[in-house]
């Protein structure tokens, strides 16, 4: 027998927790959720229409894994609240179902000989693939959500990539573990395993302090405790406070009709008051036949719409419906020749630096009755934290494609 003293040694490991079982309930939970957050990943990345315009895209080397695209839709108006808040959501609630998922396999990992086949040397790579890459996109995804945009630029590079990595492995690793799992979880408890299985189990184990069923349970608690305190900042009101645990999106917006999260504050991305002041803030659009300067009296002038309509930011937190007042992104194209079918359009800001002062927004977007530049909110004119003097809101859109402090709109040139 090899030295117990060494982790690669069955012995070493002692809990009487670890089995077959025990590893095959966390598996098939993980199978439904990570299978949840890959489509709904996936789906978030499309709807910044990375493939409309390069100040769009944050992955232009992504070739291929770019196959899916689509033009992200306006309706329903709260898709990218949805789609994303469950994809933070589920993210955070799984960490402990992993985190004790990878503790049921840990002896696996240390196992020697490396590798006893060319077969078992690729499951092996697969699986250091899959570990890794689990590890990695949770906690680039959390270290995002928390500290807002720790990887200035390259959060999205990084976590996109990361996830294709890992999720081949863990196509790899369902194929030929599913059996494994579900066989299982078939069967009773007195019954023997499968074989390959019955290496999880400690040849000499501890006494037990919990039973399998107790540590299940304290797992799904602590699940339960962190979807409790994450799922209040996606659905917004008064439920945000119960987001402990969620704590971006800006200091508490308070009361009023701006009282409604704010991410990144006027000051904070260095907006000039003066540049802002009606005397001096003007409207640039350009398209097919020219060029127009609008001040705020030539927009108020202008029929003015109504929409009902959340800020959504890929953190997950989301708004709930706020009432915008505004011009009409078609009817603004029309003033540049743009009379019928309005094209795509690249808005820029105010703001000089940073990552968010441009986007750009495709012709469905700019066509849907909806979209607004907006310059009232809940009522009153925009707060300079939410993009006073104009704002870009848009249905379904994630927030990033929601440009405030816009100075101007380029229709038909991105
Ligand atoms: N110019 C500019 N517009 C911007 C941003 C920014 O940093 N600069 N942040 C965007 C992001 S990421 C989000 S989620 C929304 C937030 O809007 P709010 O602060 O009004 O809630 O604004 C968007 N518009
Ligand atoms: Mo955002």
């Amino acid at each position: 027998m090899r030295d117990q003293r060494l982790p690669s040694s069955p012995g070493f490991w002692r809990s009487p927790l670890r089995g077959p079982r025990f590893t095959a309930v966390l598996g098939v939970v993980l199978l439904a959720g990570i299978t949840v957050m890959f489509v709904t990943g996936l789906v978030s990345y499309a709807a910044y229409n990375p493939d409309l315009a390069s100040v769009n895209d944050k992955t232009p080397g992504k070739g291929l894994l770019g196959f899916y695209l689509f033009a992200w839709p306006t309706d329903p108006h709260w898709l990218y609240r949805l789609t994303q808040g469950v994809h933070v959501t589920l993210g955070v609630t799984l960490v402990p179902v992993l985190l004790a998922k990878l503790w049921s396999v840990v002896p696996r990992l240390f196992a020697l000989p490396p590798a006893r086949s060319l077969a078992h040397a690729l499951e092996r790579i697969s699986l250091l693939l899959l570990v890794g890459g689990a590890l990695f996109e949770f906690t680039t995804g959390l270290l995002n959500v928390q500290l807002d945009y720790i990887f200035p630029g390259s959060f999205y590079p990084l976590h996109f990539y990361g996830a294709w990595v890992f999720f081949a492995a863990f196509v790899v690793h369902a194929v030929l573990k599913v059996p494994v799992a579900l066989r299982n979880l078939r069967h009773r408890h007195d019954e023997p395993a499968a074989p390959e299985e019955n290496e999880l189990v400690s040849p000499r184990p501890d006494r037990p302090t919990v039973s399998r069923r107790g540590a299940l349970g304290l797992v799904g608690g602590a699940s339960l405790l962190l979807f409790g305190t994450t799922v209040g900042q996606s659905l917004g009101g008064p439920l945000r406070r119960t987001a402990l645990l969620a704590p971006h999106g800006g200091p508490d917006p308070g009361s009023g009709p701006g009282g409604f999260q704010v991410n990144k504050t006027a000051a904070y991305v260095g907006i000039d008051p003066a540049e802002t002041r009606d005397e001096a803030w003007r409207l640039v659009v350009t398209g097919r036949t020219g060029t127009v300067r609008l001040s705020r009296a030539d927009l108020l002038a202008m029929p003015l719409h109504s929409a009902a309509l959340p800020i959504a930011c890929v953190e997950g937190w989301s708004t709930r419906d706020q009432w915008w007042r505004g011009v009409r992104l078609r009817d603004l194209a029309a003033l540049v020749g743009h009379d019928t079918d309005p094209p795509d359009v690249l808005v820029e800001s105010l703001q000089r630096h940073g990552p968010f002062r441009v986007a750009a927004l495709r012709a469905n977007q700019v066509a849907d009755p909806r979209s607004l530049l907006a310059l009232f909110a809940n009522g009153e004119p925009l707060t300079p934290d939410h993009g006073h003097p104009a704002r870009i809101i848009v249905p379904a859109a994630p927030g990033v494609l929601n440009t405030k402090w816009v100075a101007r709109l380029n229709f038909g040139d991105l």
